[in-house]
């Protein structure tokens, strides 16, 4: 990726009006353009994410929910077959869009995306058309996350040291721009649309991922019974799906660009690592800019178990 530790992100308006600063390259303005005309087909279900705030798992969750909990089906083709990529990132092969048109008519389009609401194709802009699941994550965690990730991928500028890495993501200096509109912009949508946007936490699934599940699937309008919620979370617990090769990217196309030697991809999966990483320094001013950006939000999270 043409993301650069130390340029400053560059203003960019899409076709649509919307302007956001991006860090990414001309192929990734294009890439989302085209995704804004993309049609959506309504039994499309889609896991929407800033980077880093558990997609992976929510998308194998909510696959399986979607497909009778059939883990002998999940384990044998890889998540990233199983979904689609809309606003695929430059540094990967295809544009998602592809792979999305021709998508057999019969089946349900599995999608993943990290563009922010305001860059989702425009037929959701202002009409719920199919099945939006949003993943939001402590920003902490989210932040520490992604740092490792920026480490072992070998497409991605390395980091530096994680507080400059910080300012980084507090100034909305990363390929999809502020972590804190990104989940805003959601949160204020999904208010409206519940029956169409499903706002689910990071840490409310590390706590009870059982309650979560079931709550999930009723949104998805399956009918699991308590067996099937139990495979469910038993396959998706971070100790099962760190070992399972179709989720942990150790046989995708990821692997050669991943360097698990450096971080693996199921890295932790903890709620409070952020301790690890913060100086108290760091972590008052932090604290300080994330009391000033949320003060009228009426979504909080939790920082630790
Ligand atoms: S990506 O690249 O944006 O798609 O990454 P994403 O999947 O969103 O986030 C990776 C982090 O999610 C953790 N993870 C999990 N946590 C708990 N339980 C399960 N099952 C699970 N699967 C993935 C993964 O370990 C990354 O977080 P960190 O904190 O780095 O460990």
């Amino acid at each position: 990726m043409s993301e650069s530790r130390n340029r400053a992100p560059r203003e960019e308006t899409f076709s649509n009006g919307f302007t956001m600063p991006i860090t990414g390259s001309e192929k990734m303005r294009q890439v989302i353009n085209e995704g804004l005309k993309m049609r959506i087909r309504q039994d499309d279900v889609i896991v929407a994410t800033y980077p880093k705030a558990g997609t992976t798992w929510l998308q194998e969750i909510v696959w399986l929910i979607c497909n009778s909990a059939d883990t002998t089906l999940a384990k044998k083709t890889l998540l990233e077959d199983r979904y689609g990529w809309m606003g695929k990132l430059p540094s990967v092969p295809g544009n998602g869009l592809e792979e999305l048109n021709a998508w057999p008519r019969e089946q349900s389009r599995f999608i993943k995306t990290h563009l922010p609401f305001q860059l989702l194709p425009n037929e959701l802009q202002n009409e719920a058309v199919c099945k939006l699941i949003y993943v939001a994550r402590n920003p902490k965690d989210n932040c520490v996350s992604s740092y490792h990730f920026h480490r072992m991928n070998k497409r991605l500028t390395d980091p530096g040291p994680f507080g400059e890495f910080l300012e980084r993501f507090t100034q909305g200096n990363l390929v999809f721009g502020s972590w804190f509109e990104h989940v805003n912009k959601y949160w204020q949508v999904s208010r409206g649309r519940e029956r169409s946007m499903y706002f689910v936490l990071y840490e409310n699934m590390k706590k009870n991922s059982k309650e979560e599940i079931k709550k999930l699937a009723k949104f998805l309008e399956k009918d699991l019974s308590d067996t099937q919620i139990d495979i469910v979370a038993n396959h998706c617990a971070f100790d099962s799906m760190k070992d399972n090769d179709s989720v942990n990217f150790s046989r995708s196309v990821a692997s050669g660009v991943f360097d698990s030697d450096v971080s693996k991809f199921m890295r932790k999966g903890q709620v409070g690592d952020w301790k690890n990483h913060f100086t108290v320094s760091q972590n008052e001013e932090f604290d300080d800019w994330y009391r000033k950006t949320t003060a009228d939000w009426t979504l909080a999270f939790d920082f630790v178990m």
